[in-house]
């Protein structure tokens, strides 16, 4: 081989190891981000910082297509290079397959609001599924190539880990998914060390307030006939905790009547049954939840709305989470202050004692822990409104 041929070799194999090594900090970024949101005690401690984490993921998501496409460029000689090893090939393929899930179903996640519900549930699905999939395949890759490395000290001499080394950067990745698995745990372990016994002796009963409330006929066995898929359960703060002490549920502001009932009273109003789909904007839903409980309509009327109230302004028993309906919209006859779901009180995770239920909206209008409605004449933009979500909420089709 002369040289100057060798020289392109050279040249074409560090531009291989630059997409890679680009490739390979984007997709740990990008794993990271994913399971700090994907994570369910993370969500918790995370709050307000999960919507930056989220346009992080869908950025660092949008640019990760790059060393994906610049390498096609190459493909062509990179798999002549490849002939008579299968299993690199094999590896090249699956990778470009996982890129393409990823980044497909990335996009309908991100674009939810134009795909609606069904295309959104069968996005997350497969960027979920692409997770299990691709998860031990980057480990495992990563863990080889670990292991290979201490063969390979002059690699860092060789240009392409100048200032980082593969090694630092495989220590860091390892070390951040180490931490991002354990910390929760460790957070929480903490937090509970200030908070005493107490919470946690309470934590059993709270939010199951006495009497229970008992379904009527159509909730038990439900009409709707048992909702399918499985809620995931978020929140913005630590779960409330309520008892037939603490809890009240107040209806004020804009009103003649303002109305303040405590759990016994709240439970002996009448209810109804409603059967609905549940849509989050994150891609999951939960189809044919039986709902059971006051109309909303119908508790408004109790309260008598005065004429300059426009806006009905839905508080969390959490303290920090709020959103609004018009009156308008306040008036579909299916959102319901719901206390039963498919006959059983609704859990506390979930937003038990009472939760509202605005079936023709995005699940974000579904106020947990509600415990307080409020008529007011300005409009309000509410916790996920103040942070980029649509004030209209509307689930297409
Ligand atoms: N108080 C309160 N209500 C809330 C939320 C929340 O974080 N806090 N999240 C909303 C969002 S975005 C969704 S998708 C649903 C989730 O309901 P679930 O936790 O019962 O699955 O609750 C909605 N209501
Ligand atoms: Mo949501």
């Amino acid at each position: 081989m002369s040289n100057g041929c060798q020289e392109k070799v050279n040249g074409f194999a560090k531009r291989l190891a630059l997409l890679h090594h680009w490739n390979a900090l984007l997709v740990a970024l990008l794993v990271f981000s994913g399971l700090l949101l994907f994570s369910s005690s993370w969500k918790e401690l995370l709050g307000e910082a999960k919507i930056w984490i989220k346009w992080l993921h869908i950025i660092i998501g949008l640019v990760s297509i790059l060393p994906g496409l610049a390498y096609l460029g190459s493909a062509a000689r990179h798999w002549q290079m490849l002939k008579g090893k299968p299993w690199q090939r094999l590896h090249i393929i699956v990778v470009l397959w996982l890129i393409i899930g990823w980044f497909s179903s990335g996009v309908l996640l991100w674009q939810f609001q134009a795909m609606g519900p069904a295309v959104s549930n069968a996005a997350l699905l497969v960027h979920d599924v692409l997770i299990w999939i691709g998860l031990p395949l980057i480990l495992y890759h990563s863990l080889i190539k670990l292991g290979r490395l201490k063969n390979l000290r002059q690699h860092q001499s060789e240009g392409y880990g100048r200032f980082y080394t593969r090694k630092d950067f495989l220590r860091t990745v390892i070390g951040a998914g180490l931490a991002i698995s354990v910390a929760p745990a460790l957070i929480k372990w903490i937090g509970d060390l200030g908070s005493g016994p107490d919470r946690a002796e309470n934590e059993e009963e709270a939010n199951r307030l006495l009497p229970v409330p008992q379904p009527s006929a159509d909730s038990s066995p439900p009409v709707g006939g048992g909702a399918s898929g499985s809620f995931r359960s978020y929140s913005v703060t630590r779960l409330p905790y309520f008892t037939n002490d603490n809890w009240f549920f107040t209806l004020n502001g804009l009103v003649e009547k303002p109305i303040t009932w405590n759990w016994e009273e709240f439970v002996a109003l009448k209810r109804s049954v409603q059967v609905s789909n549940f849509h989050c904007v994150t891609g999951w839903s939960v189809y044919n939840n039986t709902w059971e409980g006051i109309p909303l309509k119908e508790l408004l009327a109790k309260a008598a709305v005065k004429a300059e109230a426009r806006v009905v302004k839905l508080y969390s028993g959490d303290g920090v989470y709020t959103d609004s309906l018009t009156l308008q919209q306040a008036d579909m006859d299916d959102i319901i202050v719901a206390v039963l779901h498919d006959g059983q009180p609704i859990p506390k995770d979930l937003g038990g004692p009472v939760r509202l239920i605005v079936p023709q909206m995005y699940a974000y209008k579904s106020v947990k822990w509600l415990n307080r409605i409020e008529l007011i004449e300005e409009d309000h933009i509410g916790y996920w409104g103040q942070r980029g979500y649509e004030q209209d909420a509307w689930v297409q089709g």
